[in-house]
């Protein structure tokens, strides 16, 4: 929805994101218009916009085909391998597959007449859709072969599977860890667990827009308790017919859902005592990269 109304990109954005709660990832949006293309590819500019590039993504509008484009390919690529040469793969997406007037078929020729086979090895071309959903999962993917290829990250991820794997041996419940920025998976006691296409959105837990907080201050002073502390939805508990669920934010942008086996008191007391325990500290220990 938030693509309708977007504004051409001034020059290079940039913004700071921990993908999966586990990469992080210094994002630079470079905006396509003609006289920023005309600086990025400058002498005195190049090596600032192309070196300690881990991942390059070029994306084109395949609803309006323009052979010039390729020129600008061909300057992407060639000052991408001089100033970062570890590139192994260069991800091309030919956006806007929604349209019926996209030419993605005509865009691959532009971009790869007269390429060499070894240069084509190091490109992969996907049709995507923004609109769609299908440019964001292709993202997704790609940044998952990032986080697999990096060992460290992978460490992570194996100690903080172990942890949940913890958690639900000790209280019969099932524990998913969410990204709340983008609402990814992190990791969980069901292995792998995909969202599909246009269902990324930030995982929120309830509001306090109620008169909670004034009824609870009021008790507070019945009860002479001076010190009042402030209301927080860091824990919420949920209900269904069948079992408990829980949401409590970890750190770092993370939350941990818990969903009981059943309704037995034992298993939700189980569940709060796990949820203050050495477990759960353990788990933002490792949430917390700089601390690895
Ligand atoms: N139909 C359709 N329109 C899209 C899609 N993706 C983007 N658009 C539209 O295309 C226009 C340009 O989108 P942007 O994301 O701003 O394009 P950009 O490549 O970032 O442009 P610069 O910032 O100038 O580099 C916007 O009006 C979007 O709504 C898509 O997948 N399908
Ligand atoms: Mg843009």
């Amino acid at each position: 929805m938030k693509v309708l109304n977007l504004k051409p990109t001034k020059g290079v954005s940039r913004e700071n994101f921990i993908f999966r709660g586990i990469l992080e990832l210094s994002i630079w949006d470079l905006g396509g218009q003609e006289r920023y293309l005309e600086r990025y590819f400058s002498e005195s500019r190049r090596e600032l916009i192309f070196s300690e590039v881990a991942t390059a993504v070029f994306m084109v509008d395949s609803a309006s085909v323009n052979p010039e484009v390729r020129d600008v390919f061909d300057n992407f690529l060639n000052f991408l391998f001089e100033f970062s040469p570890k590139i192994d793969q260069v991800y091309v997406l030919l956006n806007k597959v929604d349209l019926q007037e996209s030419k993605e078929d005509d865009f691959y020729q532009i971009l790869t007449k007269d390429s060499s086979g070894e240069l084509m090895e190091k490109i992969s071309f996907t049709p995507v859709s923004v609109k769609e959903g299908s440019a964001q999962h292709r993202l997704i993917e790609i940044l998952d072969y990032e986080i697999q290829k990096n060992t460290l990250s992978m460490q992570r991820l194996g100690k903080i599977r172990h942890l949940l794997d913890e958690l639900k041996v000790n209280t019969i419940s099932e524990y998913l860890l969410f990204n709340q920025p983008d609402g990814l998976l992190i990791s969980s006691t069901f292995g792998k667990f995909d969202s599909k296409p246009l269902q990324f959105m930030k995982f929120e837990i309830g509001t306090l827009d109620s008169n909670i907080y004034s009824i609870y201050q009021q008790i507070m002073e019945l009860q002479n308790v001076s010190d009042l502390s402030p209301l927080s939805l860091s824990t919420v508990v949920y209900e269904s017919e069948n079992c408990w669920i829980l949401v409590k934010e970890v750190s770092n942008g993370a939350v941990l859902m818990v969903v009981t086996r059943s309704k037995d008191p034992e298993v939700f007391s189980s569940v709060m005592n796990a949820l203050t325990g050495e477990t759960f500290e353990n788990l933002k220990f490792y949430l917390k990269s700089s601390e690895f």
